[in-house]
């Protein structure tokens, strides 16, 4: 089993965030796991069963988190790996991780539907692992979240998830059918990366939450399916509320997650709770995979001369 112990991440009581959206509000840090995202729930799963089929290499196309995840399972693996991202579009922290890995980082002059399109065609003529969330193992790992969610709160009336390639809110799904429990799955997609809202792909979709520009999931009907089947709901969120949202979670719950994370919260904002009493939000990831959507959504730093003088200025101020 090639594992980092990833999973049984921190669900954390979110009271500001509770009074806000009028309903008990509980947030799952998935940035906890290795390598910082709920990837590397399903990522061990993949790449063990990658490594038990003799696979001499693991490819994904990815918006940067399947990508970081991949890199360093397969180096735990002790396989090769290859990551194709969609040039200049991905957070700096994930590039790193990536490289850092070993992997080959391969910039695609391309979206990330391209870039997936064109792996599925690359996997079946050569004998590469395919690691997205086409591949089943991926949603058995994170399925694994929905009973870690059960395992603390014996009632939950409904979850909320950022939605690119529809894997995670099937997984969830998934786990939660499987432990005979029924939340309202909650699926919110940038305003200008929102195929399953509008019910069409979209073929250059644009968003600051650069984890979630994707135009067209590759798990569209299964997430339809998960989405209905629990009487939840699809929805779109502006990069404004995102970052809105991103914003509140860093500076009034202490919790500083990714921009596509803060897209579940933007979303139970604007939509409001829909008659849950009990919700969880879903932090998807890091806050530190993004450090350039951080330095643009904050505050500056305060420059400062070295005197006591020009302290008790720039600290009482
Ligand atoms: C932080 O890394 O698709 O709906 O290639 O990184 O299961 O795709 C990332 C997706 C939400 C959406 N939040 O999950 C990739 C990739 C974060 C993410 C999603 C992603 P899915």
């Amino acid at each position: 089993m090639v594992t980092l112990h990833e999973g049984s991440t921190p669900l954390v009581p979110a009271p500001r965030l509770s009074e806000r959206a009028g309903a008990e509000v509980w947030l799952k840090l998935e940035g906890a796991n290795p390598t910082g995202s709920f990837k590397d729930r399903g990522m061990t799963c993949a790449v063990s069963a990658a490594l038990r089929e003799g696979a001499q290499a693991v490819v994904c196309a990815s918006t940067g988190n399947t990508a970081a995840s991949a890199a360093a399972y397969a180096a735990r693996a002790g396989l090769r790996g290859a990551v194709i991202v969609p040039e200049g579009k991905i957070a700096t922290g994930k590039l790193a991780q990536a490289l850092m890995h070993g992997a080959r980082v391969v910039a695609l002059r391309g979206n990330f539907d391209q870039a997936l399109a064109l792996v599925r065609e690359l996997v079946d003529r050569h004998p590469i692992a395919l690691v997205n969330s086409i591949n089943d193992f991926r949603l058995e790992g994170q399925k694994t979240a929905a009973f870690e969610v059960l395992d603390e709160l014996d009632e939950v009336d409904a979850v909320c998830l950022p939605v690119g390639n529809a894997g995670n809110v099937t997984a969830y799904w998934k786990g939660f059918v499987e432990a005979d429990a029924a939340p309202r799955m909650l699926g919110f997609q940038a305003e200008g990366a929102a195929p399953l809202v509008r019910g069409e792909p979209v073929a250059e979709p644009e968003t600051v939450a650069s984890a979630i520009r994707i135009g067209n999931p590759a798990r569209w009907e299964e997430a339809m399916a998960a989405i209905v089947g629990s009487g939840g709901a699809i929805e779109a969120v502006s990069d404004a509320e995102i970052v809105d949202a991103y914003r509140l979670l860093a500076a009034g719950e202490g919790v500083f997650c990714e921009p596509a994370s803060a897209a579940a919260v933007a979303g139970l904002l604007r939509y409001g709770p829909r008659g849950a009493r009990r919700l969880v939000c879903v932090l998807t990831g890091h806050g530190l995979k993004d450090p350039q959507a951080a330095l643009e959504s904050a505050g500056a730093v305060m420059p400062c001369e070295a005197s006591l003088g020009a302290l008790e200025e720039a600290v009482l101020a």
